[in-house]
Protein backbone atom coordinates (compact mmCIF):
# COMPACT_ATOMS: atom_id res chain seq x y z
CA UNK A 1 0.00 0.00 0.00
CA UNK A 2 0.72 3.72 -0.50
CA UNK A 3 -0.70 6.07 1.65
CA UNK A 4 -0.52 9.88 0.69
CA UNK A 5 -1.97 12.34 2.64
CA UNK A 6 -4.73 14.67 0.78
CA UNK A 7 -3.24 18.72 0.58
CA UNK A 8 -1.75 18.06 3.30
CA UNK A 9 -0.51 21.03 4.78
CA UNK A 10 -3.66 22.68 3.62
CA UNK A 11 -5.68 20.46 5.20
CA UNK A 12 -3.79 20.61 8.53
CA UNK A 13 -5.02 24.25 8.13
CA UNK A 14 -8.89 23.48 7.80
CA UNK A 15 -8.30 21.14 10.68
CA UNK A 16 -6.54 24.11 12.85
CA UNK A 17 -9.60 26.69 11.58
CA UNK A 18 -12.71 24.85 10.17
CA UNK A 19 -14.53 28.15 9.55
CA UNK A 20 -11.55 28.20 6.03
CA UNK A 21 -13.11 25.11 4.51
CA UNK A 22 -14.89 25.23 1.54
CA UNK A 23 -12.91 28.33 0.31
CA UNK A 24 -9.63 28.25 -1.84
CA UNK A 25 -6.79 27.50 1.05
CA UNK A 26 -3.15 28.40 -0.38
CA UNK A 27 -0.40 27.59 1.82
CA UNK A 28 2.57 29.69 0.86
CA UNK A 29 6.43 30.08 1.10
CA UNK A 30 6.91 33.49 1.98
CA UNK A 31 10.74 34.89 0.75
CA UNK A 32 10.26 37.83 2.58
CA UNK A 33 11.88 40.29 0.04
CA UNK A 34 8.64 41.93 -1.24
CA UNK A 35 4.84 41.16 0.42
CA UNK A 36 3.95 38.93 -2.21
CA UNK A 37 7.59 37.09 -3.25
CA UNK A 38 7.86 33.15 -2.55
CA UNK A 39 6.26 30.42 -3.41
CA UNK A 40 2.63 27.83 -3.18
CA UNK A 41 3.26 25.15 -1.17
CA UNK A 42 -0.11 23.59 -1.60
CA UNK A 43 -3.63 24.44 -2.10
CA UNK A 44 -6.62 22.88 -0.93
CA UNK A 45 -8.73 21.24 -3.54
CA UNK A 46 -10.84 24.08 -4.11
CA UNK A 47 -8.21 26.48 -5.05
CA UNK A 48 -6.82 23.83 -7.46
CA UNK A 49 -10.17 24.21 -9.70
CA UNK A 50 -8.37 28.06 -9.83
CA UNK A 51 -5.69 26.27 -11.15
CA UNK A 52 -3.70 26.92 -8.31
CA UNK A 53 -0.24 24.26 -8.17
CA UNK A 54 2.59 24.00 -5.96
CA UNK A 55 5.58 25.44 -6.33
CA UNK A 56 3.64 28.54 -8.45
CA UNK A 57 4.66 32.10 -7.62
CA UNK A 58 2.14 33.75 -5.00
CA UNK A 59 1.85 36.86 -7.03
CA UNK A 60 0.23 34.62 -9.81
CA UNK A 61 -2.05 32.68 -7.36
CA UNK A 62 -3.15 36.06 -6.14
CA UNK A 63 -3.79 36.90 -9.52
CA UNK A 64 -5.83 33.78 -10.19
CA UNK A 65 -7.95 34.60 -7.06
CA UNK A 66 -8.61 38.33 -7.20
CA UNK A 67 -12.16 38.17 -6.96
CA UNK A 68 -12.47 35.16 -5.09
CA UNK A 69 -12.67 35.14 -0.69
CA UNK A 70 -9.32 33.19 -0.59
CA UNK A 71 -7.42 32.18 2.41
CA UNK A 72 -3.24 32.62 2.36
CA UNK A 73 -1.25 31.03 4.74
CA UNK A 74 2.17 31.02 5.61
CA UNK A 75 4.10 27.28 6.43
CA UNK A 76 4.09 26.07 9.77
CA UNK A 77 6.44 23.54 9.27
CA UNK A 78 7.03 22.68 13.40
CA UNK A 79 2.79 22.00 13.30
CA UNK A 80 3.33 19.73 10.18
CA UNK A 81 5.62 18.01 11.33
CA UNK A 82 3.85 16.94 14.77
CA UNK A 83 0.88 16.28 12.39
CA UNK A 84 3.10 13.61 10.30
CA UNK A 85 4.75 12.05 12.99
CA UNK A 86 1.33 11.15 14.83
CA UNK A 87 -0.12 9.53 11.31
CA UNK A 88 2.89 7.97 10.75
CA UNK A 89 2.34 6.40 14.37
CA UNK A 90 -1.38 5.39 13.44
CA UNK A 91 -0.30 3.75 10.24
CA UNK A 92 2.57 1.76 11.10
CA UNK A 93 0.31 -0.08 13.17
CA UNK A 94 -1.46 -1.83 9.70
CA UNK A 95 1.92 -2.33 8.46
CA UNK A 96 4.22 -5.46 8.57
CA UNK A 97 6.76 -3.78 7.51
CA UNK A 98 6.86 0.39 7.37
CA UNK A 99 8.56 2.80 5.06
CA UNK A 100 7.65 6.49 5.70
CA UNK A 101 9.03 8.48 2.18
CA UNK A 102 8.04 12.02 2.90
CA UNK A 103 6.13 14.08 5.50
CA UNK A 104 3.15 12.95 3.93
CA UNK A 105 3.82 9.89 2.69
CA UNK A 106 4.14 6.23 3.23
CA UNK A 107 4.84 2.51 1.81
CA UNK A 108 2.37 -0.37 3.75
CA UNK A 109 3.77 -3.99 3.30
CA UNK A 110 0.83 -5.86 4.24
CA UNK A 111 1.05 -8.87 2.40
CA UNK A 112 1.91 -11.21 5.34
CA UNK A 113 -1.33 -9.71 7.54
CA UNK A 114 -3.83 -9.84 4.82
CA UNK A 115 -2.18 -13.66 3.35
CA UNK A 116 -1.51 -11.91 0.00
CA UNK A 117 -5.33 -11.34 -0.44
CA UNK A 118 -6.06 -8.18 -2.18
CA UNK A 119 -9.81 -8.57 -0.64
CA UNK A 120 -8.55 -8.21 2.53
CA UNK A 121 -6.16 -5.79 1.91
CA UNK A 122 -8.65 -3.33 0.87
CA UNK A 123 -10.66 -4.30 4.25
CA UNK A 124 -7.59 -3.57 6.07
CA UNK A 125 -7.28 0.24 3.95
CA UNK A 126 -10.87 1.03 4.66
CA UNK A 127 -9.90 0.64 8.75
CA UNK A 128 -6.80 2.05 8.45
CA UNK A 129 -8.37 5.55 6.55
CA UNK A 130 -11.45 5.48 9.50
CA UNK A 131 -8.93 5.23 12.20
CA UNK A 132 -6.82 8.31 10.40
CA UNK A 133 -9.98 10.01 10.23
CA UNK A 134 -11.05 9.57 13.92
CA UNK A 135 -7.37 9.99 15.48
CA UNK A 136 -6.34 12.70 12.76
CA UNK A 137 -8.82 14.36 11.38
CA UNK A 138 -7.50 13.97 8.19
CA UNK A 139 -8.00 12.39 5.00
CA UNK A 140 -5.59 10.55 2.96
CA UNK A 141 -5.68 8.31 -0.38
CA UNK A 142 -4.60 4.69 -0.68
CA UNK A 143 -2.88 2.74 -3.64
CA UNK A 144 -2.85 -1.35 -3.47
CA UNK A 145 -1.01 -3.50 -5.83
CA UNK A 146 1.24 -5.98 -6.22
CA UNK A 147 4.40 -3.43 -6.10
CA UNK A 148 5.54 0.14 -4.88
CA UNK A 149 5.61 1.52 -8.36
CA UNK A 150 2.25 0.73 -9.38
CA UNK A 151 0.74 1.41 -5.23
CA UNK A 152 2.46 4.81 -5.65
CA UNK A 153 0.39 5.68 -9.31
CA UNK A 154 -2.81 3.95 -7.93
CA UNK A 155 -2.87 6.36 -4.92
CA UNK A 156 -3.02 9.14 -6.98
CA UNK A 157 -5.51 7.77 -9.12
CA UNK A 158 -8.13 8.86 -7.15
CA UNK A 159 -7.94 11.92 -4.85
CA UNK A 160 -9.03 13.29 -2.63
CA UNK A 161 -10.48 10.05 0.15
CA UNK A 162 -9.46 7.52 -2.71
CA UNK A 163 -8.61 3.96 -2.36
CA UNK A 164 -7.43 2.35 -5.70
CA UNK A 165 -6.73 -1.24 -5.94
CA UNK A 166 -4.67 -2.70 -9.28
CA UNK A 167 -4.46 -6.36 -8.45
CA UNK A 168 -1.48 -8.36 -10.09
CA UNK A 169 -4.03 -9.14 -13.62
CA UNK A 170 -5.20 -5.95 -14.22
CA UNK A 171 -1.64 -3.97 -13.59
CA UNK A 172 -1.18 -3.67 -18.00
CA UNK A 173 -4.95 -2.30 -18.39
CA UNK A 174 -4.63 0.15 -15.50
CA UNK A 175 -0.96 1.92 -16.05
CA UNK A 176 -1.64 1.69 -19.89
CA UNK A 177 -3.79 4.82 -20.67
CA UNK A 178 -1.65 7.01 -18.49
CA UNK A 179 0.62 9.72 -19.37
CA UNK A 180 4.65 8.42 -19.32
CA UNK A 181 5.29 11.40 -16.66
CA UNK A 182 2.97 9.18 -13.91
CA UNK A 183 6.01 6.98 -13.88
CA UNK A 184 8.49 7.76 -11.22
CA UNK A 185 11.56 9.30 -13.02
CA UNK A 186 9.55 10.68 -16.41
CA UNK A 187 9.75 14.53 -16.05
CA UNK A 188 9.46 17.47 -18.40
CA UNK A 189 12.72 16.88 -20.33
CA UNK A 190 12.19 13.12 -20.86
CA UNK A 191 8.44 12.94 -21.26
CA UNK A 192 9.09 15.69 -24.20
CA UNK A 193 12.16 13.13 -25.54
CA UNK A 194 9.85 10.31 -25.72
CA UNK A 195 6.67 12.56 -27.31
CA UNK A 196 8.97 12.64 -30.04
CA UNK A 197 9.95 9.01 -30.33
CA UNK A 198 5.84 8.85 -30.52
CA UNK A 199 5.53 7.51 -27.04
CA UNK A 200 2.65 9.26 -25.18
CA UNK A 201 1.57 6.81 -22.23
CA UNK A 202 2.80 4.25 -20.39
CA UNK A 203 1.24 1.87 -22.99
CA UNK A 204 3.20 3.44 -25.73
CA UNK A 205 6.37 3.07 -23.83
CA UNK A 206 5.41 -1.06 -22.93
CA UNK A 207 5.28 -1.54 -26.75
CA UNK A 208 8.06 0.35 -27.42
CA UNK A 209 11.48 -1.75 -28.40
CA UNK A 210 13.76 -2.27 -25.59
CA UNK A 211 16.95 -2.16 -27.14
CA UNK A 212 15.87 0.84 -28.73
CA UNK A 213 14.84 2.38 -25.32
CA UNK A 214 18.37 1.73 -24.25
CA UNK A 215 19.94 3.01 -27.29
CA UNK A 216 18.40 6.30 -26.29
CA UNK A 217 18.35 6.66 -22.51
CA UNK A 218 21.17 3.98 -21.79
CA UNK A 219 21.21 0.56 -20.07
CA UNK A 220 20.42 1.42 -16.58
CA UNK A 221 17.35 4.10 -17.31
CA UNK A 222 16.29 2.18 -20.67
CA UNK A 223 15.61 -0.74 -18.95
CA UNK A 224 13.97 0.65 -16.45
CA UNK A 225 11.69 2.61 -18.35
CA UNK A 226 10.68 -0.51 -19.89
CA UNK A 227 10.49 -2.44 -16.77
CA UNK A 228 8.58 0.23 -15.01
CA UNK A 229 5.87 0.33 -18.20
CA UNK A 230 5.15 -2.93 -17.47
CA UNK A 231 4.59 -2.57 -13.68
CA UNK A 232 7.46 -4.59 -13.12
CA UNK A 233 9.25 -3.72 -9.76
CA UNK A 234 10.52 -5.84 -6.86
CA UNK A 235 11.30 -3.01 -4.39
CA UNK A 236 10.99 -4.27 -0.50
CA UNK A 237 9.12 -1.99 1.59
CA UNK A 238 12.56 -0.73 4.11
CA UNK A 239 12.32 0.55 7.38
CA UNK A 240 14.81 3.13 7.46
CA UNK A 241 16.99 3.96 10.34
CA UNK A 242 15.34 1.14 11.95
CA UNK A 243 18.08 0.17 14.14
CA UNK A 244 19.27 3.57 14.89
CA UNK A 245 17.02 4.76 17.03
CA UNK A 246 13.63 5.93 17.92
CA UNK A 247 12.54 9.32 18.80
CA UNK A 248 9.53 11.92 19.62
CA UNK A 249 9.53 15.72 20.26
CA UNK A 250 6.79 17.62 20.98
CA UNK A 251 6.12 21.39 21.88
CA UNK A 252 4.43 21.93 25.12
CA UNK A 253 1.20 23.79 26.12
CA UNK A 254 3.15 26.83 27.45
CA UNK A 255 6.89 26.89 28.21
CA UNK A 256 7.61 26.22 31.16
CA UNK A 257 10.07 24.84 33.23
CA UNK A 258 7.81 23.09 35.92
CA UNK A 259 9.17 19.29 36.06
CA UNK A 260 5.05 18.48 36.02
CA UNK A 261 4.10 19.80 33.05
CA UNK A 262 7.32 18.27 31.53
CA UNK A 263 6.47 15.49 32.37
CA UNK A 264 3.14 15.07 31.88
CA UNK A 265 4.08 15.31 28.11
CA UNK A 266 7.29 13.10 27.84
CA UNK A 267 5.21 10.43 29.59
CA UNK A 268 2.91 10.40 26.33
CA UNK A 269 5.69 10.82 23.87
CA UNK A 270 7.56 7.71 25.97
CA UNK A 271 4.14 5.83 25.62
CA UNK A 272 3.95 6.08 21.28
CA UNK A 273 8.21 5.57 21.24
CA UNK A 274 7.45 2.41 23.81
CA UNK A 275 4.62 1.04 21.09
CA UNK A 276 7.15 1.56 18.72
CA UNK A 277 9.76 -0.30 20.00
CA UNK A 278 7.40 -2.79 21.25
CA UNK A 279 5.52 -3.61 18.06
CA UNK A 280 9.51 -3.88 16.70
CA UNK A 281 10.48 -6.70 19.40
CA UNK A 282 13.58 -4.55 20.62
CA UNK A 283 15.25 -3.86 23.66
CA UNK A 284 16.74 -0.48 24.26
CA UNK A 285 20.10 0.71 26.13
CA UNK A 286 20.17 4.23 26.06
CA UNK A 287 17.41 6.58 26.62
CA UNK A 288 17.79 10.22 25.87
CA UNK A 289 16.41 13.56 26.18
CA UNK A 290 16.40 16.63 24.31
CA UNK A 291 14.66 20.18 25.16
CA UNK A 292 14.49 23.07 23.11
CA UNK A 293 14.67 26.13 25.50
CA UNK A 294 12.76 29.48 24.87
CA UNK A 295 15.96 31.16 23.10
CA UNK A 296 15.82 28.24 20.76
CA UNK A 297 19.08 26.75 22.34
CA UNK A 298 19.22 22.85 22.98
CA UNK A 299 20.25 20.53 25.50
CA UNK A 300 20.10 16.96 25.44
CA UNK A 301 21.30 14.03 27.94
CA UNK A 302 21.48 10.25 27.75
CA UNK A 303 21.96 7.46 30.17
CA UNK A 304 22.96 4.04 29.11
CA UNK A 305 21.12 1.21 30.93
CA UNK A 306 22.99 -1.48 32.76
CA UNK A 307 21.03 -4.29 31.06
CA UNK A 308 18.60 -3.87 27.54
CA UNK A 309 15.36 -3.03 28.78
CA UNK A 310 11.48 -2.81 26.87
CA UNK A 311 9.39 -1.92 30.22
CA UNK A 312 7.13 1.39 29.59
CA UNK A 313 8.00 2.18 33.45
CA UNK A 314 12.32 1.67 32.88
CA UNK A 315 11.79 4.32 30.04
CA UNK A 316 9.31 6.77 31.90
CA UNK A 317 11.55 6.68 35.18
CA UNK A 318 14.86 7.31 33.24
CA UNK A 319 12.99 10.58 31.51
CA UNK A 320 11.72 11.86 34.38
CA UNK A 321 16.10 11.22 35.70
CA UNK A 322 17.02 12.95 32.97
CA UNK A 323 14.96 15.79 33.15
CA UNK A 324 15.23 16.65 36.59
CA UNK A 325 18.73 16.50 36.00
CA UNK A 326 18.61 19.23 32.79
CA UNK A 327 16.36 21.79 34.23
CA UNK A 328 18.69 21.99 37.44
CA UNK A 329 21.15 23.04 35.29
CA UNK A 330 19.30 25.48 33.15
CA UNK A 331 17.07 28.31 34.16
CA UNK A 332 15.09 29.07 30.98
CA UNK A 333 11.72 28.07 30.22
CA UNK A 334 11.48 24.72 28.00
CA UNK A 335 9.36 25.13 24.72
CA UNK A 336 10.06 21.49 23.44
CA UNK A 337 10.90 18.14 24.89
CA UNK A 338 11.37 14.90 23.39
CA UNK A 339 12.93 11.50 23.86
CA UNK A 340 14.81 8.75 22.71
CA UNK A 341 15.39 5.49 22.92
CA UNK A 342 18.39 3.77 21.09
CA UNK A 343 21.37 1.13 21.05
CA UNK A 344 18.57 -1.43 20.86
CA UNK A 345 20.05 -5.20 21.71
CA UNK A 346 19.11 -6.95 18.74
CA UNK A 347 21.13 -5.20 16.53
CA UNK A 348 23.91 -3.68 19.25
CA UNK A 349 25.15 -0.27 17.51
CA UNK A 350 27.25 2.15 18.85
CA UNK A 351 25.95 5.64 19.83
CA UNK A 352 25.49 8.18 17.54
CA UNK A 353 27.14 11.38 17.51
CA UNK A 354 25.17 14.66 19.07
CA UNK A 355 24.78 15.94 15.68
CA UNK A 356 22.70 12.66 14.31
CA UNK A 357 20.72 12.76 17.83
CA UNK A 358 19.57 16.11 17.07
CA UNK A 359 18.78 15.10 13.31
CA UNK A 360 16.81 12.47 14.27
CA UNK A 361 14.94 14.76 16.70
CA UNK A 362 14.24 17.21 13.94
CA UNK A 363 13.67 14.64 11.11
P1 LIG B 1 -2.07 15.88 -2.87
O1 LIG B 1 -1.22 14.77 -2.35
O2 LIG B 1 -2.00 16.04 -4.35
O3 LIG B 1 -3.48 15.85 -2.37
O4 LIG B 1 -1.48 17.27 -2.30
P2 LIG B 1 -0.28 17.52 -1.29
O5 LIG B 1 -0.31 18.96 -0.95
O6 LIG B 1 -0.37 16.59 -0.11
O7 LIG B 1 0.96 17.21 -2.21
P3 LIG B 1 2.24 16.29 -1.94
O8 LIG B 1 1.84 14.99 -1.36
O9 LIG B 1 2.98 16.27 -3.22
O10 LIG B 1 3.11 17.11 -0.92
C1 LIG B 1 2.97 17.02 0.49
C2 LIG B 1 3.27 18.38 1.10
O11 LIG B 1 4.60 18.81 0.72
C3 LIG B 1 2.36 19.49 0.61
O12 LIG B 1 1.16 19.57 1.38
C4 LIG B 1 3.21 20.71 0.73
C5 LIG B 1 4.61 20.22 0.47
N1 LIG B 1 4.97 20.49 -0.94
C6 LIG B 1 4.67 19.76 -2.03
N2 LIG B 1 5.14 20.33 -3.15
C7 LIG B 1 5.78 21.46 -2.76
C8 LIG B 1 6.47 22.51 -3.46
O13 LIG B 1 6.62 22.52 -4.69
N3 LIG B 1 7.00 23.52 -2.69
C9 LIG B 1 6.87 23.53 -1.32
N4 LIG B 1 7.42 24.54 -0.63
N5 LIG B 1 6.21 22.59 -0.64
C10 LIG B 1 5.67 21.56 -1.34
CA1 LIG C 1 -0.11 14.35 -0.42
CA1 LIG D 1 3.20 13.15 -0.83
Amino acid sequence: MLVDFDYFFAQIEERRNPSIEGKPVVVCVYSGRSQDSGAVSTANYVARRYGIKSGMPIALAKSKLENVEAVFLPVDHRLYEEVSEKTMTVLRGYADYFEQVGIDEAYLDVSRRVNGSFEQAAELARRAKNDIRAQCELTCSIGISPNKLVAKIAADAQKPDGLTIVKPDQVESFLAPLPVDHLIGVGVKTKERMETMGIRTIGDLAKYDVRRLIEVFGRKLGTYFHNASMGIDDEPVQERGEAESMSRIATLKEDTRDLKVILDRTDRLCEEVHEDVRQRGLGFKSVGIIAVFIDMSIRSKSKTLDNPADELEILKRTVWELFEKLLSDSELNVRRAGVRVSNFAKEQKTQKQITSFLGNFEG
